[in-house]
């Protein structure tokens, strides 16, 4: 493993310090780029597990990628992720191996956590989950008044929850539609009210997902849909083993709330939580879906870790992106990256993203604890195209920062109808172009507008952006997507040399939340914060419902 404490501080590293200088004599636009190439979109392009990446239209030359691939050798990367990939414990601050790919290994391979093979473990697992899903959507589980279920909760919030949501939605065209799935997460109580009004308790299934057993978002929201439940049955809590299952690491946990350990899905201390779709939390998947398109999911996050595995850096498609932010965000000052899916089924995806990549590299120090010294993770956000494009590309084409983009896009539908796909499609190629190649004032000029509007019209262009391109969204594809991102991510991180695997900043507003709820609830404990939450308490107090 690397040793990155001894390595030269990033920015004076000599990749870093080449990277700087190509940058300040970077003067090329876009579309002098591809007038000096005109087989840039030829040479600008990888492809890897069904996915196709066109990154022609970015601020780099052949330089710009000799260099950032420089940069990818000096910080270990392959060596990183070599550690990962064999169970090293590169989550330090928790003492943890990084293992989320092991998940997908094949029944035949091998990797081993302090000297025992996980492989068998994780097919076991999966095998359980399989008789289990096969139950429900066959109708041989039934609730506790034996009638078949026909709705299905996912109780969880973080990792336990964006992964399962964005595969639920991915994929409604492969699920089985007699068989709902939803999704509660938010303490607030409207979450669960709502997602529960309509439903029928006797033919509900609540699966707890939760690593720890001990989220208090989770918790809360498994005991108020327990009693929702046993209010249906008149309090008989043997109705809880028909009714609710769990997928966690703590099984003792698990007995106290009441579920059968028989119905607990099981994973591992290895699994981080926003890389945990691919491990039982994705049962929610399972079941809606089926074992077999499971594993047809798993097999397309397998396909790209195997690419991110042996392809070389430099046609290595998560290595690609991964350069391609830091180069971005250290060298042009971006903030943020957009993902646009032109594909409705991914809404989610954004979402997803946002997690996976800012709770992995919202970092400010190194593994070592020393300050990273550059700027680390952008911000992700998005939505799917082509609703964007009638509110916020117009930041993106004319406002005053650089956003790049990367729009996803498949050559075939799900739902062919009449001339949608095509129009859906169109517009990905033209959103790249215009970002790219703009329009100057000679050529608003030319369109015939008047004097005082053309500079309101002109499209400053030279903006970049990524297409990523597969024929359609099925299980398989949605995996390689998924694992092409949760490494692009990590070789970010691995640039950055932060500890992409940890979330220490998410702890103390939990602590301090524990502190503040007795404050709410007992009206008459004193006051000893700062005044601006003190008045902020007295306030709720005064207004709180009895
Ligand atoms: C993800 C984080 C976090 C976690 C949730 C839920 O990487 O660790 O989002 O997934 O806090 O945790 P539990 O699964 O333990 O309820």
């Amino acid at each position: 493993m690397t040793e990155h404490g001894v390595r030269p501080a990033l920015r004076d590293s000599p990749a870093w310090v080449a990277l700087e200088r190509h940058r300040t004599g970077f003067t090329a636009t876009l579309r002098q780029l591809f007038e000096a190439d005109p087989s840039r979109g030829t040479t600008f392009r990888a492809a890897a597990a069904g996915l196709y990446l066109d990154y022609a239209k970015n601020l780099v030359t052949t330089e710009t990628l000799t260099l950032l691939v420089e940069l990818a050798i000096e910080r270990d990367v392959a060596s990183h992720r070599d550690a990962m990939f064999q169970g090293g414990q590169i989550n330090s601050t928790e003492q943890r191996a990084v293992l989320h790919t092991a998940l997908r290994a094949a029944a035949d391979e091998s990797v081993t956590v302090d000297g025992i093979d996980v492989v068998p473990q994780v097919h076991a697992v999966l095998g359980q989950m399989a008789d289990f899903a096969r139950q429900v959507r066959d109708g041989s589980w039934v609730g506790h008044s034996g009638k078949r279920i026909t709705h299905v909760i996912n109780i969880g919030i973080g990792g336990s929850d964006l992964g399962p949501v964005l595969a639920y939605r991915a994929l409604r065209a492969f699920s089985d539609r007699n068989l709902i799935v939803r999704f509660v997460s938010n303490v607030d109580a409207t979450d669960l009210v709502e997602s529960t009004r309509d439903l029928v308790p006797e033919t509900t299934l609540f699966i707890v997902a939760s690593k720890t057993f001990g989220t208090i978002e989770t918790m809360t929201n498994a005991e108020s849909a327990r009693t929702w439940l046993l209010a249906a049955y008149g309090g008989d809590s043997a109705a809880v083993a028909k009714h609710f299952v769990a997928v966690s690491t703590n099984k003792q946990r698990v007995v106290d709330f009441g579920i059968d350990p028989v119905n607990m899905f099981g994973f591992w201390d290895w699994v981080g939580g926003r890389y945990s779709m691919a491990s039982a939390i994705g049962l929610s998947t399972m079941i809606a879906i089926g074992p077999e398109r499971f594993s047809d999911l798993l097999s397309g996050f397998r396909s790209m870790d195997q690419h991110f595995r042996t392809a070389p850096l430099a046609e290595n498609l998560p290595v690609l992106l991964g350069l391609l932010t830091v180069w971005y965000v250290d060298f042009f000052g971006a903030q943020s990256v957009a993902i646009l899916p032109y594909e409705q089924y991914l809404d989610r995806f954004p979402a997803y993203l946002q997690q996976l990549a800012m709770e992995s590299n919202g970092k400010s120090v190194t593994l070592a604890g020393d300050s990273v010294g550059v700027a680390t993770s952008p911000v992700y956000w998005g939505e799917p195209g082509t609703n964007g494009q009638h509110s916020f590309h117009q930041l993106l084409h004319q406002g005053s920062l650089l956003v790049p983009v990367d729009f996803i896009a498949f050559a075939r539908s799900a739902n062919p109808l009449g001339g949608h796909h095509d129009i859906l499609v169109s517009n990905v190629f033209a959103q790249a172009q215009a970002l790219a190649f703009g329009r100057t004032a000679d050529e608003v000029r030319a369109l015939g507008t008047i004097e005082e509007l053309v500079a309101h019209r002109v499209m400053p262009g030279n903006r970049p952006s990524n297409v990523i391109m597969a024929d359609e969204l099925t299980p398989f594809t949605l995996g390689a997507l998924i694992s092409l991102y949760e490494h692009n991510v990590f070789v970010q991180g691995a640039i950055w040399g932060v500890n992409s695997f940890d979330q220490w900043g998410v702890e103390l507003g939990k602590e301090l939340a524990t502190e503040i709820l007795p404050l709410l609830t007992s009206p008459h404990a004193s006051l000893k914060v700062d005044s601006s939450t003190a008045e902020l308490v007295r306030r709720y107090r005064d207004s709180r419902q009895p």
